[in-house]
């Protein structure tokens, strides 16, 4: 044990106990979750150094705050690499997190009122992209955009959509969308109408680092967002790119517009983060995780499955489980939680179900295919999967199944999980 675990072992065992236990659980349990990851070890080791001290207010060059030498240095070392990674004119690598930075790029070109054009949240947007239930959503007027019976996005009836309410905004993005967006249809719409393009590509940041999939940027985007640690791997963070000509309004609207001090040390962790993301190991992980995508939609179709949209070609995908197995997608979770596998329970297309006891379950392949898990692991989880949704009461079955899942993950080390 390194010497700042043993002193948390024993200055504070409540604690301490907690963070071995969930270390364990990360462990023994499969984590398809598509929103989570496997940080790198050197990303922790980042988190916990003293850079979590220092208050920076501002940008490089022109802080507040003194002693800020090797916080200038290390922010823009991060920002460069992300113009880099993402073939962008500016970065800003300050965003607390996802929520933060998509308002930030709201309020950086919008008044309140002003309309915005995005995806309807039961057929994959995001909480951010004005929800109701958000802040956003009583500031901004949200207009929706829905996807078609088989998935993809009718580009006639969106640009009649922004021919009547003109909006100032046409947003492309989404959390539980298991394609890949036409990011030039996109482009082409804000164009006509005159509004400002933005992509919060979060869920697929990584996958288009390593050029698996489009960049809306190369598509001349004005803006695109993402967090650091979902398909990017990185701490929990956000990052903002854009046009030399969007630079300023962005800056201004993270600080002093929405945020203090960034995190330092999230900031140096996302530098590390941009590194590893331009690697080739990066890209051939990236390409498994949308073969193991691939190969776990077809598994679970095979037999007998109902996937919204009929499969992917990102890295997510979502069961219709009361279609395919008759439980809700809450029932679902709990049952797939009972043999150690993680999942979250997501409302599909005009869901008739309410948000708590959905009709499906959304299930990703980045966290698994960072513990180096292949097609071959991917069948046996889809027979896992689908014998105990079809047998969600025997017990016997799920300690058996349980078991199995567990033998298999403790083949699979976590990063930055060691023996002690
Ligand atoms: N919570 C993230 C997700 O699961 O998609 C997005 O905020």
């Amino acid at each position: 044990m390194d010497a700042h675990r043993r002193l948390l072992a024993e200055s504070d065992s409540d604690i301490f106990s907690h963070i071995r236990a969930e270390e364990q659980r990360q462990t023994d349990g499969l984590e398809l979750i598509p929103s989570e990851n496997y940080t790198y070890p050197e990303v922790l080791a980042a988190l916990g150094s003293v850079l979590t001290n220092k208050y920076s207010e501002r940008y490089p060059g022109r802080r507040y705050y003194g002693g800020q030498e090797h916080t200038d240095a290390i922010e823009t070392i991060a920002r460069e690499r992300a113009k880099a990674l993402f073939r962008a004119e500016h970065a800003n690598v300050q965003p607390l997190s996802g929520s933060p930075m998509n308002q930030a790029v709201y309020f950086a070109f919008l008044q309140p009122g002003d309309t915005i054009l995005a995806m309807d949240l039961s057929h994959g947007g995001h909480l951010t992209h004005g929800a109701p239930v958000s802040h956003m959503g009583k500031v901004f007027n949200f207009v929706r955009y829905k996807t078609e019976a088989d998935g993809s996005i009718d580009f006639d009836k969106m640009r009649a959509l922004a021919l009547e309410h003109r909006p100032r905004m046409v947003l492309a993005g989404h959390s539980s969308y298991p394609r890949d967006l036409d990011y030039a249809a996109f482009q082409r719409i804000a164009d006509e109408v005159e509004a400002l393009s933005f992509a919060d590509v979060s869920h697929v940041g990584g996958l288009i680092a390593a050029d698996c999939l489009a960049n809306p940027l190369d598509a001349g985007f004005d803006v695109m967002t993402t967090t650091t640690h979902k398909s990017l791997r990185g701490p929990r963070g956000g990052l903002i790119l854009c046009k030399a000509e969007h630079a300023k309004a962005i800056d201004a609207s993270v600080f002093p517009g929405l945020q203090g001090g960034p995190h330092m040390n999230q900031v140096t962790a996302s530098a590390i983060t941009f590194r590893k993301a331009a690697t080739e190991e990066f890209r051939a992980y990236s390409q498994q995780v949308l073969v193991n995508a691939r190969v776990l939609a077809d598994e679970l179709s095979n037999a007998g499955a109902q996937l919204i949209t009929g499969g992917t070609n990102n890295h997510l995908m979502v069961i219709d489980t009361i279609r395919s197995f008759g439980l809700d997608g809450r029932r679902a979770e709990q049952v797939l939680d009972r043999i150690g596998i993680t999942t979250n329970k997501q409302v599909i297309p005009d869901d008739p179900l309410p948000p708590l006891r959905p009709s499906g379950v959304r299930l990703g392949t980045p966290a698994c295919t960072t513990r180096g898990m292949k097609e071959g692991d991917m069948r046996l989880l889809a027979g896992w999967m689908d014998e105990a949704l079809r047998s969600p009461d025997d017990e016997s079955l799920l300690d058996r199944l349980g078991e199995q899942v567990r033998a298999h993950c403790r083949q699979f080390p976590v990063p930055g999980i060691g023996a002690e």
